[in-house]
């Protein structure tokens, strides 16, 4: 049996949760394919968010990483391509405010995921779940986040599989803001079992 390091973030800027935190708890400790999963919530914190993770990395020694974050507005499963060596954004959970600063002074200006994202989302669709490869995971921390993993496992670990995915709002939470479309919790669950049981067959064969 394989480990995969499944993360998710807890609530940030004026979403009273994230529900890549509730999918993560939920799928803590499952089997999907050939990957037990283990489950962590990083914090949204642009001077430690990326250090939490790749401990967890070193700790859990982990055969493939997939990191989960909410995008607001989003209606779709939007599996990351690219991560850019840039902070930039709104305010952290720490009051952090990075303006253009790189994530890695010396490192590479952007790296592709290395997880399967084309397979993903077709079947994605082909279980009826909206997907879409986005070609932007933003400047806030998710990218930092898949940055980070990226970079180390170029350094560290190549031959694991790491990158990121970004999800819609939950139903409950899409309906507390008001403005954002939303998905029933269940169906994120759904989507990022399919992904991890895609990333399970690519690795396999
Ligand atoms: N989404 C944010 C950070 C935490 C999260 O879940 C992002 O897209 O960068």
């Amino acid at each position: 049996m394989k480990k995969l390091l499944l993360t998710g973030f807890e609530p940030f800027l004026d979403y009273p949760v994230n529900p890549t935190m509730q999918v993560v708890e939920q799928l803590d400790g499952k089997t999907i394919g050939e990957y037990t999963i283990c489950g962590k919530i990083l914090p949204v914190d642009f001077s430690r968010s990326a250090e939490v993770l790749l401990a967890h990395i070193e700790q859990e020694t982990p055969d493939a990483v997939l990191s989960l974050g909410f995008a607001g507005g989003r209606s779709k499963m939007t599996p990351e391509r690219v991560a850019l060596n840039v902070k930039d954004g709104a305010p952290d959970n720490a009051g952090n405010r990075p303006v253009d600063e790189p994530i890695e002074l010396e490192g590479q200006p952007a790296y592709f995921s290395t997880l399967p994202i084309r397979q993903m989302v077709e079947r994605l669709k082909q279980e009826n779940l909206p997907a879409d490869i986005s070609n932007t995971a933003g400047l806030y921390l998710c990218n930092n986040v898949m940055y980070a993993g990226l970079h180390w496992a170029a350094g560290h670990k190549p031959d694991m599989p790491s990158g990121f995915l970004h999800m819609p709002a939950s139903f409950d939470l899409a309906v507390r803001h008001g403005k954002i479309p939303g998905w029933p919790l269940d169906e994120l669950v759904k989507g990022v079992t399919v992904c991890i049981a895609v990333l399970s067959e690519a690795q396999h064969v």
